[in-house]
């Protein structure tokens, strides 16, 4: 789209100031980001997003869901004193119609205030990792008490059940000739993958609820201040009801891994012991009052859990034809795949010595 596009669209939302420049931001594979400058100092900037309305098909359920999650989490900051409220927790600006999207006939739109002096980072320290662990933490503790039930803006999102049967299904079609090319990944996954679905069946003997989670908490859904301390949870499009698993696991998913996602360098995938110390600490100082022992008992599980779904889930894609994520070049999902099953072998390497550790934490 043209810059003259987006900044037409910019004029559906109720805004001061005079746009100046709209360019991407961000590395969401799932939706696109602009960042939308105003021409005067004293006017906020924007953040403009598309919201990919293929994978998140009820936008109404959608942008209700963040405006519930957004306005309980201000109360919470208002009750608590703070004086930076918007600067802790993200605004969606309305349109003229009263509504936090915009529907341009094709897609669908919103825009948030762009939280001035702040920064996103890809990597963590243990500092930086203890922060995220007590920020998410605080996050799924500040939503217990949500009156308003949420929708589950992706249907079984993390359901490991689920996520198999549509791997299945995916090497059955073999729609793109590609099952002959991961016969050892299939065999790892297929190994785990009854043991990997424990969630799902504890939830069934009840004895494992769901609680609103993030259910995205990558290192870079995290807004620090220049000084380096958290600030802002954003990416709100997956809060819904999950298992607390989703919040813990798939953070050290990605924060735990000494290499990126992506990287296809196998060899030099470590399990950061450091930073799972870290976040471990810091999530469960914040949520001491809420996990229940079989909750606690189950994140070395949960940290295991996260890259065997995200190989699968990749994996799937790539069999399917890349029609889900975003890819760079043919193999991309490939790569992801056997960067997350290298990964799920360093954690379950470590998962005995994680359980110890959680153990000692009073
Ligand atoms: C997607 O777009 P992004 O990077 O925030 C995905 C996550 C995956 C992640 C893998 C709605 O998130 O579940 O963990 O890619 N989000 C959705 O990098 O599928
Ligand atoms: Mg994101």
């Amino acid at each position: 789209m043209t810059t003259e596009e987006l900044i037409e669209i910019v004029r559906h939302f109720c805004t001061e100031g005079t746009v100046m420049s709209v360019k991407p931001l961000g590395k969401g594979l799932i939706n696109d980001s602009y960042i939308v400058r105003t021409k005067e100092d004293e006017k906020p900037n924007f953040v403009l997003q598309r919201i990919n309305h293929q994978i998140f098909t009820d936008v109404e359920m959608l942008q209700h869901n963040i405006e519930v999650v957004t306005d309980h989490l201000r109360r919470k900051l208002q009750a608590e004193n703070f004086t930076d409220i918007d600067r802790r927790v993200l605004h969606f600006v309305s349109t003229a119609s009263g509504k936090t999207y915009h529907f341009d006939g094709q897609n669908y739109w919103r825009l948030s205030i762009y939280i001035a002096n702040t920064l996103t980072v890809e990597e963590v320290t243990p500092q930086s990792s203890y922060d995220c662990g007590h920020a998410f933490g605080h996050f799924q503790q500040q939503l217990t008490d949500l009156n308003e039930p949420l929708g589950e803006t992706i249907p079984d999102f993390h359901n490991m059940e689920l996520r198999l049967t549509q791997l299945r299904q995916a090497v059955a079609n073999d729609t793109v000739k590609r099952v002959k090319e991961v016969g050892q990944e299939l065999e790892l996954i297929e190994a785990h993958a009854s043991e990997m679905c424990m969630a799902e069946q504890l939830h069934r003997q009840g004895l494992l609820p769901k609680r609103i989670c993030h259910c995205d908490t990558k290192v870079n859904n995290m807004l620090f201040d220049r000084n380096g301390n958290v600030l802002c949870i954003i990416d709100l499009d997956t809060v819904m009801p999950a298992y607390i698993f989703s919040d813990y696991g798939d953070f050290l998913r990605t924060a735990a891994n000494s290499q990126a996602e992506d990287s296809p360098d196998l060899n030099k995938i470590t399990f950061r012991w450091e930073i799972f110390e870290a976040f471990t600490r810091g999530y469960l100082e914040s949520t001491s009052s809420l996990l229940t022992p079989i909750e606690r008992e189950h994140l070395p599980f949960a940290v295991a859990l996260f890259p065997m779904m995200q190989a699968v889930r990749f994996l799937t894609d790539y069999l399917n034809g890349d029609t889900y994520y975003k890819i760079k070049y043919p193999e991309h999902n490939l790569v992801r795949t056997r960067n997350q099953l290298r990964f799920f072998q360093q954690v379950q390497a470590n998962r005995e010595k994680m359980a110890k550790f959680i153990a000692l934490i009073s």
